[in-house]
């Protein structure tokens, strides 16, 4: 008997993140498959559920859910190792949470996502300009861990899950992370942890372009 239900898209590394905190905290819980590519987010009970329409959601034996990944890491880490107790520690993870979604997701997963579903030419303009930005996020990682081994409050927690879940897959969107060494120390660090995992798998058919259905077109 588990206490939570996650809402998932085995390819998507908003979801990885929610899936390895589990994993990490030991906790069961149930895997409702969702195929975004497949219309499972367009239904009304689908809106019912996120009216965001996105994944992941978490559903709680008592009913009530919560949307945004890492909203749902924070939920998820209270009370653990993984999120500090002190106000400025939480503070620092914030920090990471918001830059995640706000640079990370979009210069590196935005880019792969559109690049390997067939969106994004690799020399379109569209392209370039999440390339640089993609270098941008992983010059400002290389600049933070030369004094730190983790990103936030001196301690691996759900900052490093949040970030390490796309930003490990810079190489996969067209982008050279040799120069980056500090930033491949850390990949290395994160992937050391106890009860670590990726489960990430690659984007299925019928997620390129006009193959599908969603929010994405
Ligand atoms: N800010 C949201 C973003 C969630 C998101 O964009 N999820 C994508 C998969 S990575 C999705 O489910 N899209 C729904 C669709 O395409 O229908 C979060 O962190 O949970």
């Amino acid at each position: 008997m588990t206490d939570l239900r996650l809402y998932d898209y085995a390819a998507s590394a908003n979801c990885y993140k929610v899936r390895l905190l589990l994993e990490q905290l030991e906790r069961d819980y149930e895997r409702v498959a969702i195929d975004i590519f497949d219309g499972d987010t367009l239904t009304d009970a689908y809106e019912r559920l996120n009216p965001q329409r996105s994944t992941p959601v978490l559903e709680l034996s008592d009913g009530r859910t919560l949307i945004e990944s890492n909203a749902i890491l924070w939920y998820l880490a209270a009370g653990t190792p993984l999120l500090p107790d002190d106000p400025f520690g939480q503070a620092e993870v914030c920090r990471w949470l918001i830059y995640e979604q706000s640079d990370v997701m979009p210069m590196i997963g935005g880019l792969r996502f559109r690049l390997v579903t067939g969106r994004f030419a690799p020399d379109s303009e569209s392209a370039q300009r999440r390339r640089t930005g993609a270098h941008e996020v992983l010059r400002i990682l290389e600049r933070h861990l030369a004094t730190r081994s983790f990103l936030a409050a001196d301690r691996y927690s759900i900052a490093d899950i949040a970030v390490y879940a796309y930003a490990h897959l810079a190489e996969e969107a067209g982008v050279d992370t040799s120069a980056y060494h500090r930033f491949h120390d850390w990949l290395e660090r994160v992937r050391e942890q106890p009860r670590f995992v990726d489960d990430l798998v690659p984007y299925p058919p019928n997620a390129s372009l006009l193959a599908g259905r969603s929010i994405y077109g």
